[in-house]
């Protein structure tokens, strides 16, 4: 299958990270791309990627030191969980899934995806990758996911969180916010911007973040060579203040296989050499990655 023009394949042979991850750390932002030969790509997707297989997936997890992975279902396979599905099955109780699904779906196949392991599902806002689906259908299957217990991931940029901060606010689970909600990171840190993000997470317990893509979101980029600067230095002030205020309310993932990046592909041990910039205690790295996403993720493990 072609793959859309000037798509970048993931960095293979990511480097030995520096920072050892504590025991049962978990990348809970990561997705899965096919192989489109076995699960074919989504007709109405807006890109179409590399293969990123679940095998090469695990050899990631197993390299950086991960213990698990929630895999995000990726926009390029629409409403088709199964590449993600079977993901989480091979995974044998090590990866977690968020789904996409439409109303259409039926209470059997929620079930069916809650044996696999899916405990979400994600509401995508960024027009260049989907169509807009009407708040009122997103609503009643945030009301259905609610009885089986699982949350809503959500996927916005910026300058939107206004316009859909009444229906954020009226989800009735817990939210989780990709990608501290895209911030402009060539603004101040005190900016409105990023102020109104702060201000969704203090008002709202039931609001999560992700503090990841850095290599999204950086307009410095990666070092020349991973040294003694920061990797992605403009990020690490917008992603310490999320992780300091909010230290149970946050979790850390790759983003690999990493869609859509047009400058450069991250080193997967770079990202993870990213960690103690922004949690830079052991008892905040060890709530980034190991007791939050367990909470949300494998509570019965838990108990
Ligand atoms: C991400 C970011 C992106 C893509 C998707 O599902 C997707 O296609 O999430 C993006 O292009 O910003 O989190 O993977």
């Amino acid at each position: 299958m072609m793959k859309t023009p000037g798509w970048l394949d993931w960095y293979a042979g990511p480097s030995t990270p520096r920072f050892k991850l504590p025991a049962g750390s978990v990348d809970a932002h990561c997705h899965v791309f096919g192989p489109a030969a076995s699960f074919p790509f989504a007709p109405e997707r807006k890109y179409t990627p590399c293969d990123a297989s679940r095998e090469q997936l695990f050899a990631l997890r197993d390299h950086l030191g991960v213990s698990r992975n929630v895999i995000v279902q990726a926009t390029c396979h629409g409403a088709d969980n199964s590449a993600m599905v079977e993901a989480c099955r091979a995974a044998s109780g090590r990866a977690r899934g968020v789904a996409t699904v439409r109303r259409s779906v039926t209470d059997t196949e929620l079930d069916a995806l809650h044996q696999a392991g899916v405990r979400g599902i994600r509401f995508n806002f960024v027009k260049r990758l989907v169509d807009f689906t009407p708040k009122d259908e997103l609503m009643e299957l945030a009301s259905r996911v609610a009885e089986l217990g699982w949350h809503v991931v959500i996927y916005f940029e910026a300058q939107d969180l206004a316009e859909l901060w009444d229906f954020f606010t009226a989800l009735p689970t817990t939210i989780v916010v990709d990608h501290m909600g895209r911030p402009d990171v060539s603004q101040a840190i005190d900016g409105p911007g990023f102020e109104l993000f702060l201000r969704f997470m203090a008002e709202h317990e039931q609001v999560w973040s992700k503090v990841s893509c850095p290599e999204r979101l950086s307009i410095s980029g990666p070092p020349a060579l991973a040294g003694e600067s920061a990797p992605y230095r403009d990020v690490v002030s917008f992603a310490r203040r999320v992780v300091e205020l909010f230290p149970e309310r946050v979790l850390w993932g790759t983003d690999w296989p990493h869609p859509n990046l047009k400058d450069h592909m991250p080193d997967d041990g770079l990202l993870v050499d990213f960690i103690p910039w922004i949690a830079p205690t052991a008892d905040l790295q060890q709530r980034l990655l190991v007791d939050n996403p367990m909470r949300l993720y494998w509570p019965e493990e838990l108990r």
